[in-house]
């Protein structure tokens, strides 16, 4: 069915940057704020040629986009984008878009945060001096040091690249896990994930989630991480068997994790509160308004551009445009 305006639906709450941005060209639909979605999508649905979500969004699953007979292209706030079945768009003729690189040196010095955190313990310690126990106790317990250490990093990618260029100048040894060999980095590759945990200390998780890597940090991987290794997942929680991971950590058989991403959120395994090896964090890899603005910008200039006809500036691998066929 031919349709001539260009109309766009946000299936979630957004940025106001992105709803303002959006509402300067288009006329915008906001399901969050609908009480009869159904309705909406029954009487409009076939208006709909944009749209936009993100995570926290829900699923942007084939049956959804199957119900907006005229959508063309769907815009991801963020750089993964396992919440959009981006292989049924692009078997379906729609483009998808997502939020590469404004993003990568963000999360590679959140990562590294984290990690510094995990080891050196500077969460339990400012709650040491908040509690009154530098007063009541003495000093606080000595930590763990990066110093000596080596790193393996899951996934070598852009965020990845950005965080082994970080750990190269704390001096850390770096190897890494992907499913090729990168031709132009000095690191050493590792073909089997489990054979990189029995040989380093920290396992830095930095790969996309979706099927492909639910769970590819298993038993095997965390037990050959070992009782002195440290987990950082700044990736997705699907990634780790979590509650195995939990189980692992509880034990001591897996010395301690930093985890900004988790399986659920933002319900996190109530029986990580409970321990002083971890340190938690909601999600924040990408969290600052200098990084966000620019994320969300991406999104508005995406389906801007492509709407005017000069195609999508970040489409995904699986919708590459011009798309074929
Ligand atoms: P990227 O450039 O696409 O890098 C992903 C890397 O993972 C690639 O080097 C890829 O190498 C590797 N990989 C993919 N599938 C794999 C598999 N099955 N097994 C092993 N390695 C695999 O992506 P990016 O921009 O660095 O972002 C990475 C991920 O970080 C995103 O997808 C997102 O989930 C997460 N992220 C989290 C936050 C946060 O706030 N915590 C913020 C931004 C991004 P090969 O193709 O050679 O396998
Ligand atoms: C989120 C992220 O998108 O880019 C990603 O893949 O995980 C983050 O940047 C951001 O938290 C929005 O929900």
């Amino acid at each position: 069915m031919p349709v001539s305006k260009f109309e766009v639906l946000i299936t979630g709450q957004v940025m106001p940057l992105i709803r303002e941005g959006l509402e300067a060209h288009f006329t915008v639909h906001k399901l969050y704020e609908m009480t009869d979605k159904e309705a909406f999508i029954a009487s409009h649905g076939a208006k709909i040629r944009g749209m936009v979500g993100g995570a926290g969004h829900g699923k942007i699953d084939g049956a959804f986009m199957g119900r907006f007979p005229n959508l063309q292209i769907v815009g991801n706030f963020g750089v993964g984008y396992d919440g959009v079945d981006a292989k049924w768009a692009g078997e379906h003729g729609i483009i998808v878009t997502n939020t590469p690189d404004v993003l990568t040196d963000e999360v590679a010095d959140l990562a590294m945060g984290l990690l510094i955190s995990t080891v050196r313990r500077l969460p339990q310690a400012d709650r040491y001096v908040r509690d009154g126990k530098w007063l009541s106790q003495g000093n606080f317990p000595l930590t763990g040091s990066l110093r000596e250490k080596k790193m393996g990093i899951l996934g070598l990618g852009r965020i990845g690249g950005a965080i082994a260029r970080r750990a190269e100048a704390f001096g850390l040894s770096l190897a890494y896990h992907s499913r090729s060999p990168k031709l132009d980095v000095p690191y050493t590759y590792y073909a089997s994930l489990v054979d990189m945990a029995r040989d380093v200390d920290i396992l830095m998780v930095i790969a996309p989630g979706g099927e492909s890597t639910r769970n590819i940090v298993n038993r095997a991987v965390m037990e050959a991480l070992g009782p002195a290794g440290i987990l950082i997942n700044v990736a997705r929680g699907t990634l780790v068997d979590e509650p195995v991971m939990v189980e692992l950590l509880k034990s001591g058989k897996l010395g301690a994790a930093g985890l900004d991403v988790f399986e659920k959120e933002p319900t996190v395994p109530t029986d990580l509160f409970a321990l002083e090896n971890v340190v938690l964090l909601p999600h924040v890899g990408s969290g600052s308004h200098y990084t966000r603005n620019k994320m969300g910008q991406l999104v508005v200039d995406n389906i801007v551009q492509f709407s005017e006809g000069r195609g999508p500036i970040t489409p995904v691998a699986e919708t590459p445009w011009p798309l074929k066929g």
